[in-house]
């Protein structure tokens, strides 16, 4: 996919901050330090648009990012980046904000097209497999990404996805797709569901 311009609109909190615009939105979520910032900079071809740290919690609030694409099916649409959860250092104070932010955008926003679900390719834990089932609940079917590939070797690769795809329910390999922020691996796949998911919703809606 071509990237012609990105650009960050802001930070929210609460729903009245969410930009006025309405174009497509795509969110990332995972828990905290699974890779979302990273995989949102690799998809986009940015280095440090979204913030990256080693450190958990980096992200706390809802960012946006408006991108332009250059297919004039997909044409404009805004990534989300969302804060982690399961950080278990994060003050109290902020991680009480946190759970309800995701969720009143999760399960309220009309525009959110696609949600894509990063798990760690080094293990599902029981957050990831309660998220997947919350997101199906608001009717949310994301697509899952296994982060961090780089990380193993080719002969752990497919044994993890399978556990991954066990844990999580999903019905084959074909429901998961392996990623490496770091080479890029992936990119292309993503990009292409992404693209389906956008112009199958875009078409939708016209219907509407
Ligand atoms: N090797 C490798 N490291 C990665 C990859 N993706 C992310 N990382 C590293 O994992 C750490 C966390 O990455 P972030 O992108 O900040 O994770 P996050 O999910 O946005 O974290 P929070 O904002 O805290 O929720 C950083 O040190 C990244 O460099 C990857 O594909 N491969
Ligand atoms: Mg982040």
């Amino acid at each position: 996919m071509k990237i012609l311009s990105v650009e960050c609109i802001g930070s929210s909190v609460t729903s009245d901050q969410y930009p006025r615009e309405r174009l497509p939105e795509v969110a990332f979520v995972g828990r905290s330090n699974v890779g979302k910032s990273s995989l949102i900079n690799s998809l986009l071809n940015r280095k440090g648009m979204a913030r990256i740290s080693a450190t958990p919690g980096k992200t706390q609030t809802l960012n946006f990012f408006k991108v332009v694409v250059g297919d004039r099916a997909v044409n404009q649409l805004f990534f989300v980046d969302l804060p982690g959860y399961g950080y278990a250092k994060t003050s109290r104070s902020v991680r009480e904000r946190w759970g309800p932010m995701i969720e009143a955008y999760l399960s309220g926003r009309k525009q959110l097209f696609s949600v894509i679900q990063l798990v760690d390719s080094r293990g599902v834990e029981q957050h990831d497999v309660t998220t997947q089932r919350w997101l199906r609940h608001f009717g949310h079917v994301p697509i899952v990404v296994s982060t961090k590939i780089d990380k193993l070797t080719r002969g752990r690769r497919r044994s993890s996805l399978m556990g991954a795809c066990h844990d999580l329910g999903l019905d084959s390999l074909d429901d998961i797709l392996a990623y490496s922020a770091k080479t890029h691996e992936g990119r292309q796949e993503l990009w292409h569901a992404l693209r389906d998911r956008c112009v199958r919703w875009k078409h939708e809606r016209a219907g509407d």
